[in-house]
């Protein structure tokens, strides 16, 4: 289980593997277990850049033809992030189950490898994959959970758990260079890809993301389908009030990953509001909004479906779609302010 407020000295440059075991050495019961996941997930991080990076000289663009848990078309990029991934972490010993944003049920790891590991891992392959084809950047969102359940193999229980129990979160983004973003409970690194060596070298130790920020990101052709509380709320981003910092700048990517990563750094609000007529927000709980939320607050940010905190929410189902408020901490209690009214 993480605790917000810990913070670790870092080291510029070194490689994420030797992060995550320096990280470790201060946790004498630490088996190696969980460096060990993180270091392997790198590893399929690594795979899935190569085939981003080539994907538009070899014939890995466009669809499979086929349609998703979610009722979208899978992209090929996403099956095969999705295949790397899974191929990569079930012979590990780690993990006792996972479960992807692809996959319609949780994957059980394969009976050659009987030993099953202590952790779960829940994934989103490839996020913003609609974006594939042009050119924008894209990634992998992962969270790690302790198992809970009591048989041999990993359950549906273990991945049931709110987002406060996760013991690690992060992304990959392929973006104009590749970077790791991870916390495991003790602040949020990040490593930048160094494709002539092939490593994540440690560029951005312990983010922090400004308590206000200046940019606003929401799809606003979707604005016909929001309540008069999101209305407010936006126009409240975009009002003229010089000193108290408004109107925010509209920044919106439509890749999650892209749009939390860039309001990280920068400061800002990203919103995917619940649909007025159904109550239903978009965005998948397990592989999107739980991983960003705790990445969220160990930078100082915060983030809420609507009057709760992401991390709070017990899970009901693996595919839950929730409404997202997510960046900077007064923000988020701005758009609380909006929401509660
Ligand atoms: P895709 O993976 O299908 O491109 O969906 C991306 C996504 O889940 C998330 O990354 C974006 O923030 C969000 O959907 C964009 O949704 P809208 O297109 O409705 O704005």
């Amino acid at each position: 289980m993480y605790r917000r407020g810990c913070k670790m000295p870092e080291r510029l440059g070194i490689t994420v593997s030797k992060h995550i075991l320096e990280t470790q050495r201060k946790f004498p019961e630490a088996t190696g277990d969980f460096s060990g996941l993180l270091s392997e997930l790198a590893v399929a991080g690594k795979v899935v850049h190569r085939a981003v990076s080539k994907a538009g000289l070899v014939d890995v663009l466009g669809k499979t033809g086929e349609v998703n848990i979610q009722g979208e078309e899978v992209q090929k990029l996403d099956d095969f992030a999705n295949t790397i991934i899974v191929q990569k972490m079930d012979h590990t010993g780690y993990l006792c189950a996972m479960a992807s944003e692809e996959v319609d049920d949780i994957i059980e790891i394969a009976d050659k490898h009987p030993q099953g590991g202590r952790y779960t891992l829940a994934f989103d392959p490839l996020d913003g994959s609609s974006n594939i084809d042009v050119n924008v950047s894209i990634g992998t969102i992962f969270s790690v959970h302790r198992k809970i359940s009591k048989g041999p193999k990993g359950a549906l229980e273990d991945f049931l758990q709110k987002g406060t129990e996760q013991v690690a979160a992060g992304y990959i983004i392929y973006g104009s260079s590749t970077m790791l973003v991870y916390t495991a409970g003790h602040g949020v690194h990040g490593f930048t890809f160094d494709p002539s060596i092939g490593e994540f070298l440690l560029s951005h130790p312990n983010i922090k993301t400004p308590d206000k920020g200046s940019i606003y990101s929401i799809n606003e052709g979707h604005s016909y389908k929001w309540d008069e509380r999101v209305r407010k709320m936006v126009d409240h981003f975009k009002e003229h009030d010089k000193d108290n910092g408004r109107p925010y700048s509209g920044r919106y990517i439509g890749s999650l990953v892209a749009d939390f990563h860039r309001n990280l750094m920068k400061g800002g609000i990203f919103m995917y509001p619940s649909d007025a007529k159904t109550g239903e927000g978009k965005l998948r709980l397990l592989y999107e909004a739980a991983p960003l939320a705790m990445i969220c607050e160990q930078a100082g940010g915060s983030a809420i479906a609507e009057s709760e905190n992401i991390l709070d929410i017990e899970p009901t189902d693996l595919h839950q779609r929730v409404p997202l408020y997510i960046g900077c901490k007064e923000d988020v209690e701005t758009c609380k302010r909006f929401l509660g009214e």
